[in-house]
């Protein structure tokens, strides 16, 4: 059985947008059962034994008969590769399904977790008022980049959802009013009305609700 980790609780604005979300919605959509470990903020998340999981003291990790991974890109596709759900068998369609996920993760996230850091912890800080439109104008860029991509198909490949969607939806969903092209808020619409979305959302909801 795998076991994923999560926190046991984060603050308000956190809770459902931790990235055990991306792992659990990949192991919904790919129909796989898993068993969560919940680990609190602080003492247990830097302990040797966590870390010995994940080395940054973060969630999520994932493991499975020993078998132990950090980093949830490198857990989603490792799940994706178990399923046509999230991967297509066509090794083109595969290898640009791939490109999509590495593109949400290296050339989307860090722009728009730089905007909502600054939103999110340092917002009252002379610093961040004085870097904040610099930062705001370029994950504007290359989220028109994005959405001159995607244009009108309903997802980024085309007409099927693949684990690059699910990795780009998670991505757009960290900061959404910085989400304003109406064609990428249909697109997260579209990708998080999935029922595997609802059901792994609920499940982490859950998870803090049992551990209040
Ligand atoms: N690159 C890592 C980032 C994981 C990450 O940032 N996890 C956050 C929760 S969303 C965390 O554990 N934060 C607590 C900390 O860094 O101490 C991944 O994608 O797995």
């Amino acid at each position: 059985m795998i076991t994923i980790s999560a926190f046991e609780w984060v603050p308000d604005f956190a809770q459902g947008q931790v990235r055990d979300l991306r792992v659990r919605w990949a192991l919904e959509e790919a129909g796989i059962p898993y068993h969560t470990r919940l680990v609190s903020l602080g003492a247990e998340q830097s302990s040797a034994a966590y870390r010995a999981l994940q080395p940054f003291g973060q969630v999520p990790y994932f493991e499975e008969d020993g078998f132990a991974l950090f980093e949830s890109g490198a857990i989603v596709l490792h799940i994706s590769e178990r399923s046509e759900a999230l991967l297509p068998k066509d090794p083109a369609a595969r290898a640009r399904a791939t490109q999509w996920l590495f593109a949400a993760l290296n050339s989307i996230e860090p722009w728009i977790q730089q905007v909502a850091s600054i939103d999110y912890f340092y917002k009252d800080e002379d610093w961040a008022k004085l870097r904040r439109p610099g930062a705001l104008e370029f994950a504007q860029l290359r989220l028109t980049q994005l959405a001159d991509k995607l244009g009108d198909k309903p997802y980024l490949d085309g007409d099927r959802f693949t684990a690059g969607d699910l990795m780009m939806a998670t991505v757009l969903r960290i900061l959404p009013p910085i989400i304003t092209d109406p064609r990428l808020a249909a697109y997260v619409e579209r990708c998080t009305s999935r029922p595997a979305f609802k059901r792994a959302y609920n499940a982490q909801m859950g998870d803090f609700k049992q551990a209040a």
